[in-house]
């Protein structure tokens, strides 16, 4: 239980029983006690004097053990000791005005919490580190540093020359690029945020529950020779690479009388629509019917991996296959290696293969995402001044607009509906 603010230590006082005093950055044994004096649970103090605390504080840390009931009384005993419950979020915010943080770290703090992935806990790891201020402050001073230049020609033209045109246009466009990766960056990154999402489609009994259960490595959906076992969808998620697959197992598409059935196919299309991955599931072994050639014509033109299955039955619907279907896999999901070629085949297909390495700055948010498209546009109509052979000076407006959005992101520039925005992301106690 962490406990913020000036009162820290005097709130500490009435709940925490010890011999000896609380010193800074000393752990402390003792008693955690209620209202009466009645001990509540035996653990450990921790205080840590400002401003060198995580809030930038006084800040007094419980370490009480991990039952409910204890969490719960050692709370009760803070708040009728004169503290007052935490909002989400609202130690990071203390931290962020208190200058311990940027905001984009302190973005990156819930990204942390959030994340689903290996990939996803790096990427925000990178960030919390100040990768992103760091990138974003470099830019910001470069843009700054020509707005001096051009400040200082304004209002002592005979003394200040102007810049050159060529050089500016040309920071301008490196910028531009620095922006530019960012925002590429940003699109790419967005199967390490949110994960993939991948539907596997096909007729009844192509071995798609099969699958499902191949990829997960666990028996999750029902297998069954019998046609039309899968009704309702199916949704679970595992790593490709660290990225998180979010997939979806659905109900055979065919043509049925089956009320049920029917309300299940149409689930399975529109987990199709949603996905952002088909993976076509057919049967292999034998020439392929109405229902396989459907699904194979209708999911042609998007991403997708087809798998010919049961390829241990025969090949005859896999050697028949069209031309639209020549790189599609063929074998068996009861063989690791076919498994093992339809993931390196979604990876293709989600994130063409390319290798994530979040490690480096990048944007995390639509809101961070939002601020740099706003700043590029301002610097592309600085550029089109400029080319236009315009006085220079005419461009430190749009400069001005770059610097300012690119400020949101950091925080220097934002606004308090901005900052309630990403706070109310945060668990309590964070
Ligand atoms: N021989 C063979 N049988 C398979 C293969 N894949 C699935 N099956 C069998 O085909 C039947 C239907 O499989 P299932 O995964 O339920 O198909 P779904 O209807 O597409 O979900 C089951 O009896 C599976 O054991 C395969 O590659 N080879
Ligand atoms: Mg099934």
């Amino acid at each position: 239980m962490r406990c913020s603010g000036a009162d820290a230590r005097t709130i500490a006082a009435r709940v925490f029983r010890s011999g000896e005093a609380l010193r800074d950055r000393v752990a402390t044994y003792g008693e955690i006690i209620d209202v009466d004096g009645a001990v509540i649970d035996r653990g450990l103090a921790l205080a840590m004097d400002a401003p060198r605390t995580v809030t930038g504080e006084d800040v007094v840390e419980l370490h009480v053990h991990g039952s409910p009931v204890v969490a719960r009384e050692t709370l009760r005993a803070l708040l009728h000791a004169g503290a007052r419950a935490a909002g989400p979020g609202e130690f990071t915010r203390r931290a962020f005005l208190n200058g311990k943080l940027d905001l984009s770290a302190a973005e990156a703090v819930a990204d942390v919490i959030d994340a689903e992935s290996r990939a996803a806990a790096r990427a925000a790891q990178a960030n919390l580190a100040g990768a992103l201020r760091d990138a974003v402050d470099g830019v910001r001073a470069a843009l700054s540093s020509v707005l001096e230049e051009l400040a200082g020609a304004i209002d002592y033209p005979d003394e200040v020359p102007e810049p050159a045109r060529e050089r500016v246009h040309a920071l301008v466009g490196e910028v531009d690029a620095k922006l530019d990766a960012l925002i590429g960056d940003w699109e790419r990154g967005r199967f390490v945020r949110e994960g993939l999402s991948l539907a596997i489609v096909g007729p009844p009994n192509a071995g798609k529950s099969s699958l499902l259960n191949a990829l997960l490595g666990e028996e999750r959906a029902i297998v069954s020779a019998t046609p039309g076992t899968t009704r309702d969808v199916i949704e679970e998620s595992f790593a490709i690479d660290g990225v998180a697959v979010r997939v979806l197992d659905t109900a055979g598409l065919r043509a049925s009388d089956d009320a049920i059935e029917r309300s299940g196919i149409e689930r399975a299309r529109r987990a199709l629509d949603g996905a952002a991955v088909a993976l076509v599931v057919v049967d292999g072994s034998q020439a392929l019917d109405a229902d396989a050639r459907a699904v194979l014509e209708n999911t042609r033109s998007r991403a997708r991996v087809v798998l010919f299955n049961k390829r241990d039955l025969g090949a005859a619907g896999y050697d028949a296959r069209d031309d639209g279907e020549r790189d599609a896999l063929s074998g068996t999901v009861f063989d690791g290696a076919a498994v093992d070629a339809v993931r390196r085949a979604v990876a293709a297909a989600g994130w063409h293969g390319e290798s994530l390495d979040f490690a480096r700055p990048h944007l995390a948010s639509a809101r961070q995402a939002d601020a740099v498209a706003r700043a590029r546009e301002a610097l592309a109509h600085a550029r089109v001044t400029l080319a236009a052979g315009e006085p220079v000076d005419l461009i430190v407006p749009e400069l001005f607009a770059a610097v300012a959005a690119l400020g949101e992101i950091t925080g220097a520039a934002a606004t308090e509906a901005v900052l309630d925005g990403i706070f109310s992301r945060f668990c309590i106690g964070k």
